[in-house]
């Protein structure tokens, strides 16, 4: 047996752990995972670090891996068939260029991927989209994670990353944690937050749960869900009341204040106590507390970003930091924490409407013109849709050559993972054309005329960037199974076929061409990745000497060009869907900690499935469930105004009454199925975290368990799985 050791990063959550896969060549297998000394875990991994590559194995749990392309020869009723790539390449670019002459470049619509392929990969597609379809119809899942960060921190201080690294968190004084469950989520960086704790660091967690971090947190507010700004708003009352500003800072370094204080004034701590049910005391106590400390950190996440004012509060955060001094020295600021192994380096790549790679506006001429010279062709400078509104221009949008009539979905699964999934798979099915590129087939798949198969993560090489602007390699570990090739071929192929050409030796050279076009990111070489371990941007020069940046807004210098911070005050609203007699409980939807969004990967981790399989389950108020008459495990109804599904009752005190929370990995217990598609303005993140919901009581038991095994069973066929093949009971 030959073995090999491949130093890689984790392919699961943003932390950026370093893993050693040790690998039998000759058998082409992993045949474990290591603890490396990486800058952000240490030696440290979590579950699915430790067992979340068995899918490359194939094992064929939940699905299976896509080994050849596919397409629809005779239109959308024929069946999805295999074929040779010249054939689906052929198919491909021939139906976009159709649709590209009829109705123009803005009918198509193309998504990045922020799992697997990695930057280049992520570079690439928005070069497709925009050089060789020409258009800026490119978005990925950031927009339904934090986009409210991006744009709100861009807003207010000039920057929409994480100011501060992960290293940094655990000499904290002071951690404020909002509408973020870090155990869950992002295990390593909890660790941080734990050895803060154990050094003597004071934690405020905001959270409608009862999570880990309230666990050990010194003062918990337990607040109503939806109420984040009354919240952040009265803190900020109470910050201004007591004279807790650093009056220095916000005179040198920012702008606005005045007007702020204005908007701030009506925000008591009593006023903000009636709507979100936190008792004004604990208000004024969490305040001192936070405004008490120049080492005070911000940590947020999904809890504040996915609501209809995600970018107001993540505004509102930004604003705390900068009325007390917490910005521009280590262990202070603001801490958007990314939640995907590479959702910050899809944003870092210009996979957003409006941002080119490096955060360059498309509406800036001089910009435009560079990319222009580069990429040899002429640009759009109209910003284009984000993915949240592909509903609206396929189904709302009359015109027809103002609708979009092609989508190119690459790694990523919007029938699981988008909001209101009926609606989701309306605008599929209507769509002209539907392309799928994916390792895995998902529930996305079955809506595709084409289906690209990729290569996976350990399968192809690149660079991931962490929650914290770290720019870390990726490496290939093993052949890929079947006739897959890596998405960077892929892309380039569909777009040489297309009449662009890209030929690309290897991700290096990817990596050269996007560095030279992005001032943030021309330092970040892979020599250096290879020399430091990973390179902290922002990294101007190629000088050995110039290591990166490990935080933000150094000595209080904004990121806007004048160097200032601006204050932005905007007043409370209650959220979009509120409970009502027939739907009278509130739902959010959350995460499993070992199982990883539309969990086409961990769901086929043999380790990982064992843990927790389908339906998922349901938490309630023991008081609820005695109301209902609901014991543990019990299969429920959960219905909402736009669909329902069946899942497991969990009675739990660690939510309040009235409110009731499900996490969205299941595919038989689909919480978008129920979720409702309403979205922040600014962002167009949808308010995944609050909507009006019933549960109802399941009387015939041995029916519901039967119509869960019946369902899993055609869900695996629907994958094309050999079902009599023992694995996948649920
Ligand atoms: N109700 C509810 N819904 C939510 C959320 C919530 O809190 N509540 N959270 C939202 C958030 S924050 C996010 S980020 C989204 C995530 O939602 P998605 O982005 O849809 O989910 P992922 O599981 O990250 O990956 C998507 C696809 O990428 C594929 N993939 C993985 N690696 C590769 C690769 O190397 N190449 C290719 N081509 N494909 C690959 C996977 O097989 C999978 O099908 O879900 C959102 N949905
Ligand atoms: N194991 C695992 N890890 C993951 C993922 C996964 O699917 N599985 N997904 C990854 C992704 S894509 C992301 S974006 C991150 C997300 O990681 P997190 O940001 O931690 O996301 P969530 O757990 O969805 O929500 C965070 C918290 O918000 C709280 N919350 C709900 N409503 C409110 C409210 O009104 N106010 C406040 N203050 N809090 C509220 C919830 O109770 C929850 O504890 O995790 C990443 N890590
Ligand atoms: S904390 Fe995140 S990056 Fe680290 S091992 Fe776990 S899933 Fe992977
Ligand atoms: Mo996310």
């Amino acid at each position: 047996m030959a073995i090999k050791e491949v130093q890689t990063t984790c392919a699961y959550c943003a932390s950026g752990c370093q893993i050693g896969m040790v690998v039998d060549t000759e058998a082409n297998k992993i045949l474990e995972a290591k603890a490396l000394d990486g800058r952000t875990n240490e030696g440290k991994l979590c579950l699915k670090g430790f067992y979340g590559w068995d899918y490359l194995n194939d094992p064929q749990i939940l699905t299976k891996r896509i080994r050849k392309p596919m397409i629809r020869r005779n239109g959308k009723s024929s069946p999805l068939e295999e074929v040779e790539w010249d054939e689906a390449i052929r198919f491909v670019a021939d139906n976009l260029n159709r649709i590209k002459e009829e109705y123009g470049a803005d009918a198509i619509m193309g998504t990045a991927s922020a799992r697997g392929p990695g930057n280049e990969a992520g570079y690439l597609m928005q070069k497709f989209i925009r050089a060789c379809v020409g258009t800026n119809n490119i978005d990925h899942c950031a927009r339904v994670c934090h986009a409210a960060s991006v744009a709100g921190c861009q807003a207010s201080i000039g920057e929409g990353a994480m100011s501060l690294g992960v290293p940094e968190i655990e000499n904290a004084e002071v951690i404020f944690n909002i509408g973020y469950n870090a155990a869950t989520s992002h295990p390593i960086v909890a660790r941080r937050i734990v050895k803060a704790k154990q050094k003597g660091c004071k934690i405020i967690c905001i959270d409608p749960r009862v999570t880990e971090t309230a666990r050990i947190a010194d003062i918990h507010l337990q607040l109503k869900g939806g109420t984040n700004l009354a919240l952040t708003n009265a803190i900020a009352h109470v910050i201004i009341e007591e004279n807790l500003i650093d009056p220095d800072f916000i005179e040198l370094n920012t702008k606005g204040f005045e007007e702020y204080q204005k908007v701030m004034e009506k925000y008591t701590p009593e006023y903000a106590q009636r709507i979100c049910g936190v008792p004004a005391e604990d208000i004024r106590e969490a305040a001192r507390i936070y405004a008490g400390s120049r080492h005070s950190v911000i940590l947020w996440g999904m809890g504040i970003t996915q609501f209809r004012q995600g970018v107001s509060v993540v505004e509102s955060c930004c604003n705390l930091a900068m009325m007390t001094g917490n910005f521009g020295r280590p262990s202070t600021g603001v801490g958007p924490v990314r939640g995907q192994n590479n959702v910050q380096g899809t944003c870092d790549m210009g996979d957003l409407p409006n941002q080119y790679p490096g955060y360059q506006n498309v509406t800036d001429h001089a910009i435009r013109e560079k990319f222009e010279q580069a990429w040899g062709v002429k640009l759009s400078d109209k910003v284009g849709i984000q993915l949240t509104r592909v509903p609206e221009f396929v189904l709302e949008e009359k015109d027809q050559k103002k609708q979009l009539h092609a989508y190119y979905i690459f790694g990523e699964d919007p029938v699981q993972s988008d909001p209101h999934a009926a609606e989701i798979r309306a605008t599929l099915s209507k769509m002209d054309f539907v392309i799928v590129e994916d390792c895995f087939f998902s529930r996305t798949s079955a809506y595709a005329d084409a289906i690209l198969p990729s290569t996976a993560w350990g399968e192809a090489e690149g660079v991931y960037t962490s929650c914290d602007r770290g720019f870390q390699r990726v490496r290939k570990c093993i052949e890929p199974m079947g006739d897959v090739k890596t998405d960077c071929e892929i892309i380039s192929l569909v777009s040489t076929a297309m009449g662009y050409p890209m030929h690309y030796e290897s991700s290096e050279e990817i990596w050269n061409e996007m560095i030279d076009l992005c001032p943030k990111f021309t330092g970040a070489t892979y020599e250096k990745m290879e020399l430091y371990g990973g390179v902290q941007w922002p990294c101007y020069s190629k000088d050995l000497s110039d290591k990166g940046t490990p935080y933000l807004h150094k000595g209080g210098k904004f990121a806007h060009p004048d160097g200032k911070g601006i204050f932005i005050g905007v007043e409370y609203e209650e959220v979009y869907e509120q409970e009502e007699n027939e739907y009278p409980l509130s739902l959010s939807t959350v995460r499993e900690v070992g199982h990883y969004s539309v969990r086409t990967m961990t769901g086929n981790c043999r380790t990982l499935r064992n843990l927790e399989d389908e339906p998922g389950w349901v938490e309630m108020n023991p008081e609820d469930c005695a109301e209902k008459q609901l014991k543990e495990g019990e299969l429920v109804w959960v219905t909402s105004k736009r669909g329902e599904c069946m899942t497991r009752c969990k009675p739990t005190d660690r939510v309040k009454k009235g409110s009731i929370y499900m996490t969205y990995q299941w595919w038989i217990g689909a919480c978008n199925e129920l979720t409702i598609g309403q979205l922040d303005m600014q962002s167009r993140t949808p308010e995944y975290k609050y909507c009006a919901c019933r549960v109802d009581k399941i009387e015939d038991q041995e029916w519901a368990e039967r119509c869960v095994q019946a369902n899993y069973k055609a869900i695996r066929m629907e994958m094309g799985i050999d079902i009599s093949q023992k694995g996948g009971e649920a």
